[in-house]
C-alpha cells in the first residue's frame, strides 16, 4: 500500500516497512487490515505456512473454542459477521482455520504476509528511530514501528521426559499436530497432560483408539458446553449483533455473560444450586460468574467446586475414579476451565485407564512405552518398589504453553536498555499490556497485563488494535514518530495489576497464567484481572488525554 499523503517525512532514509507485525493469526490479521485500510505500509511476517496461528497450529483431534462462535468471531465489520455461518455452537479448528483463511482472502492479506519466516531479533536504532528485524533465513528489515501479534499460548512448553527419544512408536505433540492427520484406530494411546487441549484430545479419540491411557498430574474442572447446530442461536443473534457486541465489550469477560450480583456466602444452599443447575444446564464458561465472591472469598469458590465435584461423582461410575478426577488442589476458575463434551464419561469405557502422576510419576519413557513408580521408601534411585511400564503405541503430549510471555522473549529484542529478556526476568512489565519501558514503537497486542487470556480473546484482540491504529494515526496526524512507555506510568501499571490479583483467588493456583508451568519462570499473576469493560474505559481514557503515561516525540 501506498504511504498515505498526510505521512510526515522523518528525518533520514525512510525504513522499509512503515509498520511490521509479527504473527497472522486473529491478531495479526486484523491489525494488517486495519492499518493497509489507512494506508500504512505494512507487512505480516509469519513463521507458519498460513494464516490462523491458534487454529493453524492446533488441529489435535477435538479442538475448538470455548467461547461460542457467534461471540469468538470478529466484529469489526457487519457484513462479514452476517456472510459467515457458523455451523456449530463452538466451532471446530478447521472451521476457525477456514474462517481466518476466509478473512486473509476477502481483504487481501495475503499479498503482504511473509509466511514460513520465524523472527528472532529485533534491535532499536534510537537515532534513526527505526527496529531492524532479522528473520530466521538471515534476511533483515526495517520498520518504524513492530507490532507483536505473537500470541499468548503460542509457544509450547516442552517438559523433559527422560527416555522420550528412545520410544519407538508415534509422538505428537498437540500444539503442533500434523497437518495430514494421525490415524489412531486400534492404537495404545496415552495422553499425558489434562489441561483444555488433554481434554478435548481425550474426548475426541476415545472412541476410536484400542487403548487410551491418561496421565494426570491435576485434574481439571470442566463444564459442559451442550454444543451443537447453531442455526438458530446464529439467527437470533444476528437480529441484535451490535448490542451483544457493545455488551460484550463493556463486560467482564469480553463475551455475553450473566453477571451473578449475589454473594454465594450469603446465599441459601437451595437457592445457589438452582443457579448453578441452570448455568450447568447452559453450558460454557459462564458457571464461574454466577456468583461475585467465587473468585474472591475461599469459603464462596469451594461451594462452587464442590458443586462441580459433584456433577463429576454423577458421571463416573467407579467413585474411586471419580475421585481422582476431581480437582481439590486449587480453587475453581484460577486456571481457566474447560468446557467439555463428554470427557468424563470417558472413563467408563472400559478401554480407557488413569494414571494419576500424584502417585506414581513418571520416571522415564523406553522404546516401549511410559514408567511410573514412586521410589523404594529409603527413595534410592534404583529401589523403585512399584515400576510399571504402560506400553503404548503412541505418545500424545497435551503439556500446555510457555504462555503470555514465551513468544516475547523467544524473540532477542534490544531495546534503549536491557534486552526484554533481561527486564522481564522477574516477571513482565508493560504499561497497559501495550508497550514496554525502553522499547520504544514497539506494541503488543495482548500483551502481559491486559486482560487478553481472561476473556473472549477476540474481543480483546480487536481492542487492542483499534486502540494501537488510533495511536498510530495519532502519530502521524501531528508529525510525531516515537512512542514509548513512561518507567513511572509503567510501574504504577505493574503494581495495580499486581494488586487486583492479590485481591482474588488466582494467584493461588500454580496455573499457566502465573507461569507456574515452566521451570524457572518467575511466579507472577500475568494477565490484568479488572475486566474488558473497565480496561477499556481506561484505555480510552489514556488515549483521549493525550497518551497519558506515555513519552511522544
Ligand atoms: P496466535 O493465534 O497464537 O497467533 C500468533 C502467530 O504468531 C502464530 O501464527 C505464530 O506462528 C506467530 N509467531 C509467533 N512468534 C513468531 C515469530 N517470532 N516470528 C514469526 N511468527 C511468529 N481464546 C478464546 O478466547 N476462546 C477460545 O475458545 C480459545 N480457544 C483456544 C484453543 C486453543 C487450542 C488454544 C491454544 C488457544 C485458544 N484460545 C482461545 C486462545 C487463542 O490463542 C486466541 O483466542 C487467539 O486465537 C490468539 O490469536 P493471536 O493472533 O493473538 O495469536
Ligand atoms: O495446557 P495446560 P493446554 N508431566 O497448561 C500437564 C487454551 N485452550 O494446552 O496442571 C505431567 O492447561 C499439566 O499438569 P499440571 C486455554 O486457555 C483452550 O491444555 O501442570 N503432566 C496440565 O494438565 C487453556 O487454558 C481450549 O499439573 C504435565 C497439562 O499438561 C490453554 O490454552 C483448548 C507436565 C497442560 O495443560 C492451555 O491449555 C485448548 C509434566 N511434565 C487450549 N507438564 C479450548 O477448549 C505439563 N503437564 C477453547
Amino acid at each position: 500500500a501506498a504511504p498515505h499523503p498526510d505521512a510526515a517525512p522523518h528525518p533520514g532514509t525512510a525504513p522499509d516497512h512503515d509498520v511490521l507485525i509479527i504473527g497472522a493469526g486473529f491478531a495479526g490479521l486484523y491489525q494488517l487490515h486495519r492499518l493497509r485500510e489507512l494506508g500504512h505500509d505494512a507487512r505480516i511476517i509469519e513463521a507458519g505456512d498460513d494464516v490462523g496461528g491458534t487454529w493453524y497450529w492446533n488441529r489435535y483431534p477435538g479442538a475448538r473454542c470455548d467461547i461460542e462462535s457467534v461471540e469468538y468471531s470478529y466484529s469489526f465489520d457487519p457484513e462479514l459477521q452476517d456472510e459467515w455461518d457458523w455451523s456449530e455452537r463452538y466451532a471446530a479448528q478447521p472451521e476457525l482455520l477456514a474462517y481466518a483463511q476466509h478473512v486473509a482472502d476477502r481483504y487481501g492479506l495475503r499479498e503482504d504476509i511473509t509466511f514460513g519466516t520465524r523472527v528472532e531479533r529485533l534491535d532499536w536504532d534510537d537515532e534513526a528511530g527505526r527496529w531492524t528485524v532479522t528473520t530466521d533465513d538471515g534476511a533483515s528489515r526495517t520498520a518504524r514501528y513492530v507490532i507483536a501479534a505473537t500470541g499468548c499460548l503460542s509457544v509450547p512448553s516442552r517438559p523433559e521426559f527422560e527416555g522420550l527419544t528412545d520410544f519407538a512408536g508415534e509422538v505428537y505433540r498437540t500444539s503442533r499436530w500434523p497437518h495430514e492427520g494421525v490415524d489412531l484406530t486400534g492404537k495404545r494411546v496415552a495422553v499425558i497432560g489434562t489441561g483444555s487441549s488433554g481434554l478435548q484430545t481425550i474426548t475426541a479419540i476415545a472412541p476410536v483408539v484400542g487403548e487410551l491411557t491418561v496421565f494426570q498430574r491435576t485434574p481439571s474442572y470442566a463444564v459442559p458446553a451442550h454444543n451443537g447446530p447453531n442455526a438458530q442461536r446464529l439467527a437470533d443473534a444476528r437480529k441484535r449483533y451490535s448490542e451483544i457486541r457493545e455488551h460484550s465489550r463493556m463486560s467482564r469477560t469480553g463475551f455475553g455473560c450473566p453477571e451473578g450480583t449475589l454473594l454465594l456466602a450469603d446465599t441459601p444452599a437451595e437457592e445457589a444450586r438452582r443457579e448453578f443447575d441452570t448455568r450447568w444446564a447452559d453450558g460454557g464458561l459462564c458457571f464461574s460468574s454466577a456468583f461475585k465472591d467465587i473468585l474472591r472469598d475461599a469459603r464462596a469458590n469451594e461451594i462452587a467446586a464442590e458443586y462441580v465435584r459433584d456433577r463429576i461423582r454423577a458421571k463416573v461410575e467407579d467413585p474411586q475414579l471419580a475421585e481422582k478426577l476431581s480437582p481439590r488442589t486449587y480453587p475453581i476458575a484460577s486456571k481457566r476451565m474447560c468446557v467439555d463434551t463428554g470427557y468424563f464419561e470417558v472413563y467408563n469405557q472400559p478401554n480407557v485407564s488413569l494414571v494419576d502422576l500424584n502417585e506414581q510419576p513418571i520416571r522415564r519413557i523406553t522404546e516401549r512405552g511410559i514408567v511410573t513408580g514412586v521410589t523404594g521408601e529409603a527413595g534410592k534411585a534404583g529401589e523403585a518398589d512399584d515400576e510399571r511400564e504402560h506400553a503404548c503405541d503412541v505418545i500424545v503430549l497435551a503439556t500446555g504453553f510457555d504462555a503470555m510471555t514465551g513468544a516475547l522473549t523467544a524473540m532477542d529484542i534490544r531495546g534503549t536498555g536491557p534486552t526484554l529478556r533481561e527486564k522481564w526476568a522477574h516477571g513482565p512489565r508493560t504499561y497497559l499490556g501495550l508497550m514496554s519501558a525502553g522499547f520504544p514503537n514497539l506494541f503488543t497486542i495482548t500483551g502481559p497485563q491486559s486482560p487478553s487470556v481472561l476473556s473472549n480473546m477476540m474481543t480483546s484482540i480487536e481492542y487492542h488494535v483499534d486502540w494501537i491504529t488510533r495511536a498510530l494515526e495519532h502519530l502521524r496526524a501531528h508529525g510525531l514518530h516515537r512512542m514509548e512507555a513512561a518507567p513511572e506510568a509503567e510501574d504504577n501499571w505493574v503494581n495495580t495489576t499486581n494488586d487486583l490479583a492479590a485481591r482474588t483467588l488466582m494467584p493461588q493456583a500454580a496455573s499457566w497464567y502465573m507461569g507456574a508451568n515452566i521451570p524457572g519462570k518467575q511466579r507472577v499473576f500475568m494477565p490484568f484481572i479488572g475486566g474488558v469493560g473497565t480496561y477499556r474505559q481506561i484505555g480510552d481514557g489514556v488515549a483521549t488525554a493525550h497518551y497519558h503515561g506515555f513519552e511522544l516525540a
